[in-house]
């Protein structure tokens, strides 16, 4: 039983359609193992016996999502986004010792509102026969692929995992999905990111720019990049790629930039903490609000042919301009003084220091600048990013105020 959870929750798989094993076996071809050349590998012989699956036009008719990721940022907001849509949602968490469900909380309040329609399995993308087994029971018609070790600096100090999560963990969940033979039944969202422009090669970055990823975790997810379009190619699957610029909100994860930054600033605002401690302050990012993002992963699943698309703000941002935003919101005005590893930010009011470099931040290698284009998205899914960057900084400064005036210590 997941902690803080209701009785019943995690119970599995629930709502499923009837299933008509006659008719099932019609549309299903039986396996062919003992036939089979070896030659085509489209023809490649299921595992195992063919699943009862619902006759097509009962299997489309259902809307039925399953998320790996789904207790992080992205994972919360997409949840909410397609329960809203009338999608049954299910969800992969793994076992921890502590509290990881503190993001879909509030959905578990609304499950009398939507009986059955949300469910948690254990599971993890390190483990295949836990991935074939909730992909055979639950029958996807949309997989969302957000599972990932996701810190770029952390991806130094555990390398070969991180390659295993987010490179290999994506073959799992295509393999899974391959093996269940629903390659044509369910379409696959691969969560791929700007850090594979990493040393960019041409500003701004858009689906043709060439890549050159600059850490373990950008190397890695360059891996589940070309296996994702690999599989559309070899098997038919509609499978794409959404390269996502920075995406933010009071969800972020706590040891992300942004929201180390506006967690600090509500800390020191209100007298709980000293200074904040960063790194690299000249890094550019391209920060746009997750909700927005939310939307466009949804969008790229529902096209008559799969393509795979940026999807970013178009501008460009300095780590010490989103600092100076963010005390700004709370009007702190900040002076700089020295430079490099001396450089430091004094409240121009009080004189005291409230920001200072840590080298202990710094990344082995560093993306410098990231700039998206995302004209393809907009002209083609009509998406287009809503929130500004003035207006995420003062969501997320607001809402770390209010939780630490509150006294709310969330997990994330
Ligand atoms: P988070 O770090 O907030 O969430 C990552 C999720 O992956 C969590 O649910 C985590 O579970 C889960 N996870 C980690 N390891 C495993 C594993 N071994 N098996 C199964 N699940 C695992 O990331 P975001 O929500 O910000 O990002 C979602 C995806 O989008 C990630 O793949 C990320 O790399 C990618 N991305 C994010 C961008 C951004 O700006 N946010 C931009 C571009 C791409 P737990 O809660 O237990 O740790
Ligand atoms: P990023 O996000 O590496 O772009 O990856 P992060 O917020 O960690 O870093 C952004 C930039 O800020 C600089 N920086 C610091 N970063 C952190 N975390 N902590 C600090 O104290 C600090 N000081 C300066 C970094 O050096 C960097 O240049 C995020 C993740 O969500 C990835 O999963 C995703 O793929 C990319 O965004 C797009």
């Amino acid at each position: 039983m997941l902690p803080g959870v209701r009785p019943g929750a995690l119970s599995g798989i629930r709502n499923l359609p009837a299933r008509d094993s006659d008719r099932a076996q019609s549309t299903h071809p039986s396996p062919r193992a003992s036939h089979w050349d070896g030659n085509s590998a489209s023809e490649l012989p299921a595992a195992f016996a063919p699943l009862d699956l619902p006759p097509p036009e009962e299997y489309f008719q259902r809307k039925v999502a399953l998320i790996s990721g789904i207790t992080g940022q992205d994972g919360s907001y997409l949840t909410e986004f397609l329960l809203e849509k009338g999608y049954t949602v299910h969800g992969i968490i793994r076992r921890s010792s502590s509290f990881n469900t503190g993001r879909l909380h509030h959905l578990y309040e609304d499950q009398h509102e939507r009986p059955n329609k949300f469910h948690l399995h254990y599971g993890d993308l390190t483990d295949s026969t836990a991935l074939v087994f909730l992909m055979a029971r639950i029958l996807p018609t949309e997989v969302y692929n957000l599972g990932a070790q996701s810190h770029v600096k952390v991806s130094f100090s555990l390398a070969e995992y991180t390659a295993d999560v987010d490179a290999i963990g994506t073959l799992r969940l295509l393999d899974a999905i391959r093996t269940c033979g629903l390659t044509k039944h369910c379409r696959f969202y691969q969560a791929s990111t700007s850090e594979l422009y990493g040393l960019v090669q041409e500003v701004p970055q858009s689906e043709t720019t060439p890549f050159y990823p600059r850490s373990p975790y950008g190397v890695a997810k360059l891996y589940a990049y070309w296996i994702t379009i690999n599989y559309r190619e070899a098997y038919g699957m509609y499978a794409v790629n959404g390269i996502l610029f920075n995406h933010e909100s009071p969800r972020r994860g706590r040891t992300f930039v942004t929201r180390k930054i506006t967690r600090a600033v509500a800390e020191i605002y209100e007298n709980k903490q000293a200074c904040l401690w960063l790194g690299n302050l000249d890094a550019q990012r391209d920060w746009g609000h997750a909700r927005d993002y939310i939307e466009g992963m949804w969008l790229l699943l529902q096209g008559e042919q799969p393509t795979d698309f940026v999807l970013a703000t178009g501008e460009t941002h300095p780590v010490r301009e989103f600092v100076e935003k963010a005390f700004g919101v709370v009007g702190i005005k900040l002076t700089w003084s020295g430079s490099g590893v001396d450089e430091e930010a004094r409240d121009v009011k009080t004189g005291k220091v409230v920001v200072k470099v840590d080298p202990q931040y710094f990344r082995p290698a560093e993306v410098d600048l990231l700039l998206g284009n995302p004209a393809k998205a907009e002209r083609m899914l009509g998406w287009k990013r809503q929130v500004k960057f003035d207006e995420l900084v003062k969501e997320m400064v607001e809402a770390d105020l209010t939780a630490v005036r509150n006294f709310v210590e969330d997990q994330n």
